[in-house]
């Protein structure tokens, strides 16, 4: 059974776990806690397994694997069905792009880490952090909300959520998190409230697995 190094709160934990309940893969969830009294991410036991010490990790065939798109893409790979890509060539490039914009641009300046080195190093204060996050993320929106308008299909491209939707939901549970205001993405919160009506994105859900 393939292992995932979680944590419930983590987006890209979250994303994997929408892409393997999609595609019907089962996997065991082992807690790693990134809360602040355990950072579990940075012990050594954990450092031997991800020396980059973040989640997700994942051991496959005994082998442990990181990186939270490049496991998608393996999953896409071994699992085509049901699909996470249009065929459409320009549709696959938009929907990555779309992907992209969440996996590359506005998820790792929020990190919690990052946030933890701006506190810590630059003295920043609780709304000097909150402005930070926020400005990251409504540039990323705001962009993104251009995109899914353009979309003619029931998901942002096709019939069926796929790598941009895995990406989209955990970042909108993170916005909520911190209290932005959505009201200017109608766009996005529709195809959010599209896919809470799907199984796979809500046992994925972080008050789903959230440990007892
Ligand atoms: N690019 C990585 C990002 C992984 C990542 O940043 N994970 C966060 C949780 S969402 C983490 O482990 N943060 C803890 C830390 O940085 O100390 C991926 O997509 O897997």
């Amino acid at each position: 059974m393939i292992k995932l190094y979680d944590y419930w709160r983590s987006s890209a934990c979250y994303r994997l776990r929408i892409a393997f309940n999609l595609k019907g893969v089962a996997y065991e969830s082992v807690e790693v806690s990134l809360h602040p009294d355990k950072l579990e991410q940075l012990s050594d036991a954990y450092r031997a397994i991800n020396p980059q010490m973040r989640v997700p990790s994942v051991v496959i065939d005994g082998q442990v694997h990181s990186q939270s798109m490049a496991l998608i893409d393996w999953l896409e790979e071994t699992y085509p069905e049901p699909a996470f890509l249009p065929e459409d060539p320009h549709a696959r490039l938009r929907a990555r792009a779309f992907a992209d914009t969440v996996a590359c641009d506005i998820h790792p300046l929020n990190n919690s880490s990052i946030l933890k080195y701006l506190r810590e190093e630059f003295t920043a204060t609780p709304e000097a952090v909150g402005a930070w996050y926020t400005t990251w993320v409504v540039r990323g929106f705001d962009a993104l909300e251009v995109h899914a308008r353009a979309s003619t299909s029931r998901f942002l491209f096709g019939d069926t959520p796929g790598i941009a939707e895995i990406c989209l939901i955990p970042q909108i549970y993170n916005a909520r998190r911190f209290e932005i205001d959505l009201s200017s993405y109608p766009k996005l919160l529709e195809v959010e409230a599209l896919c809470a009506q799907i199984e796979a994105f809500v046992e994925a859900a972080p008050e789903a697995v959230k440990p007892a």
